[in-house]
């Protein structure tokens, strides 16, 4: 891609736009940066970019900004209808997203992962399976690890396993993965995306540009994904955790089993996966069935899936203290990430949740704490909503504990957990009422657990 002296707009500068700008100067082009937040707020961002030649534009979208553009590519977290978006369309700059401009630029085969839960599970676990198949493997896109940086990194030879979000694939045009896949569909994002089915069509853009020579990997069992099923061109590779299938990937009798091309292969018994939880049986089969359609042996898939420890943030044990189990699911940032953590726990439950308000209904969620959670500590822009909804699922007032921050919230965990009791932080909601990402809510979770402990 010849980029050399063309002017590239690249908005928003957290983690995609800062390595799309040290990208885009490596390949020569004049790269005009622009953020909605203000040059004071973006301090610490500016200066670990302060080698680079970068024009900035703070706030408002200014002609000088959009004046002969090329290109203009948007990090996921801008919303389609934001004006960075709109004027430039309506000046006829192309826009991208990151995602879409590190597809063009990668040399790699990219295998790309979305659903609204496990994407950060699968992508790991995918990753370490290819690790293990001798493949140099790189992890990226909504992990946390730009795909941009990958893209520029990895050569004809590897592979790069994408973690993609509904965010990313809004903004793609072209970008075709080798392989991949759907793991589940639940309401999420909706104060953007407005609709379910708008989410679900989102989340199908991920094949759209697959082939009768590529595969995507669904889930069979997904009522939400019934309706991609039907639109796919490229082939369809199902998997099911309920239902012995013909062709694709199933479990039965305690078994992961994949069935192609009339052959049966099995790949593990599920009580032999090292993570634990129904939800992570799912993410096997997807990794597996992505991993075994790549050409990766079963006895290198079947070793990984006995020794993959898991990912931080998701259901991460953090200690045990007085016979209290501590757990950080801070990547439970929609409800039903935190229903898995809630099923995943032995033994009564000290939950802590409440963040981010995504405009998405908390009944399904609370009508699980029966006989699952003993007391609940709300904190967050959601806190009255979870509340009201508990109240109304009959859980009791008595048990439910509203706090001002998550420190205060690890506290009164500490004061009423019983040994036995596991004290879990899945906040159901997004973290940037309070936090820049789930990674720093995760962080000081842990920090302040393992300071209880003086
Ligand atoms: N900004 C604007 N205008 C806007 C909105 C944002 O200028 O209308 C600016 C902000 O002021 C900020 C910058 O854009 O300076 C932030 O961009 P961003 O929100 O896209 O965040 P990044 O740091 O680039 O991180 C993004 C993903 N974040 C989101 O999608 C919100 C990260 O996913 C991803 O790891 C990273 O790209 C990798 O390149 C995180 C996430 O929360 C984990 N994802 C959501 C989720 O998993 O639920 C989708």
């Amino acid at each position: 891609m010849d980029l050399k002296g063309k002017k590239i707009i690249v908005a928003g500068l957290g983690l995609s736009g800062k390595a799309l700008c040290k990208v885009l100067t490596e390949f020569g082009a004049f790269v005009y940066a622009y953020d909605s937040k203000s040059e004071n707020e973006l301090r610490d961002i500016l200066n670990e970019l302060k080698d680079y030649n970068i024009n900035y534009y703070f706030k408002e979208v200014s002609d000088e900004l959009l004046k002969d553009a090329e290109l203009a590519i948007v990090s996921p977290g801008i919303p389609v209808d934001s004006d960075i978006v709109t004027e430039s369309i309506n000046r006829g700059i192309e826009v991208i997203g990151e995602v879409e401009f590190a597809y063009r630029i990668s040399k790699a085969p990219i295998y790309a992962i979305t659903g609204t839960n496990g994407k950060t599970t699968t992508t790991s676990l995918l990753e370490e399976i290819f690790k293990n198949a001798g493949k140099t493997t790189y992890a990226a896109g909504n992990i946390g690890y730009p795909l941009v940086e990958a893209a520029l990194r990895a050569g004809t030879e590897d592979y790069i396993v994408a973690e993609i979000s509904s965010f990313q694939l809004e903004t793609i045009k072209e970008f075709k993965p080798k392989i991949s896949a759907i793991i589940n569909i639940t309401p999420d994002h909706l104060n953007r995306h407005k609709t379910l089915s708008n989410y679900i069509n989102i989340k199908g853009r991920i094949f759209k540009n697959q082939d009768s020579h590529d595969y995507t990997v669904l889930n069979y069992d997904d009522k939400n994904i019934a309706s991609l099923f039907k639109i796919a061109k490229c082939n369809v590779f199902p998997f099911s955790r309920t239902r012995v299938l013909e062709h694709g990937a199933y479990c039965a009798n305690g078994k992961i089993v994949i069935s192609f091309k009339g052959n049966k292969y099995p790949v593990i018994n599920t009580d032999d996966i090292y993570i634990p939880g129904g939800h992570n049986v799912e993410n096997a089969i997807v990794a597996s069935s992505m991993a075994f359609l790549a050409g990766v042996d079963i006895s290198i898939i079947e070793n990984t899936l006995k020794t993959f420890k898991g990912v931080e943030h998701r259901i991460e044990y953090v200690t045990n203290i007085n016979g209290v189990k501590y757990y950080n699911d801070s990547k439970g940032t929609n409800p039903d990430a935190a229903i898995k953590a809630i099923e995943a726990m032995k033994g009564p439950i000290v939950l802590i949740a409440g963040g981010y308000d995504k405009g998405v209904s908390f009944d399904e969620f609370t009508k699980y704490f029966n006989g699952h959670v003993r007391k609940l500590l709300l904190l967050g822009a959601t806190k009255e909503k979870i509340y009201e909804s508990a109240i109304k699922n009959g859980f009791s007032k008595d048990d439910i504990i509203r706090v001002n921050n998550l420190e205060e919230a690890v506290d009164e965990a500490y004061e009423i957990a019983k040994p036995g009791d596991n004290v879990l932080l899945s906040p159901a909601c997004a973290s940037w009422d309070m936090f820049n990402n789930f990674e720093e809510r995760g962080k000081l979770f842990k920090d302040k657990v393992n300071s209880l402990r003086g």
